[in-house]
């Protein structure tokens, strides 16, 4: 191969690469962050995580630049009350995919360095070594149920 191959190589395969927050085998679908309230240090993630290899993955690891930790929960319903728990990896089989999404499994973030805007940078680590970058626009909460409600004026 001469140069100029390897350079058109390179190009084609610059121009076909996913989009910024896959790595080609994991891929993350419309994140979003919720706003948190004024003042409040404490707010939630989520997305869906795409798992388009043939191995199944899971995500092990997460963090933002905009709180102290990220943690991996999921709301149950326990009895007729919500409740939340740590949990230590989300499973996603090969070919699948997992909506974290409100009332089920989401990214916390605790320790907010301050009111979050516009977007945040979420860091995921899955167990394959896959790490994938995500940019998480805020939403407020009228505009978060509208988006998940498919709801138009
Ligand atoms: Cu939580």
């Amino acid at each position: 191969m001469n140069v100029r191959r390897v350079l058109l190589v390179l190009v084609v395969f610059l121009l076909v690469a996913p989009p910024a927050w896959s790595n080609g085998e994991i891929s993350v679908k419309d994140p979003w962050v919720r706003q948190n309230p004024p003042g409040t240090s404490v707010t939630a993630a989520y997305m869906v995580i795409e798992n388009l290899s043939s191995a199944g993955d899971e995500l092990v690891e997460a963090g933002c630049s905009c709180s102290a930790s990220a943690s991996i929960h999921v709301t149950e319903m326990r009895e007729d009350s919500m409740a939340m728990k740590k949990v230590a990896s989300i499973e996603v089989p090969a070919g699948t995919s997992v909506a974290l999404s409100p009332g089920g499994y989401h990214l916390m973030l605790e320790g907010l360095s301050g009111d979050i805007k516009e977007s945040v940078i979420l860091e995921l680590k899955f167990r394959s070594g896959a790490r994938i970058s995500v940019t998480a626009p805020v939403l407020d909460p009228p505009e978060a149920s509208r988006r998940s409600h498919h709801h138009h004026h």
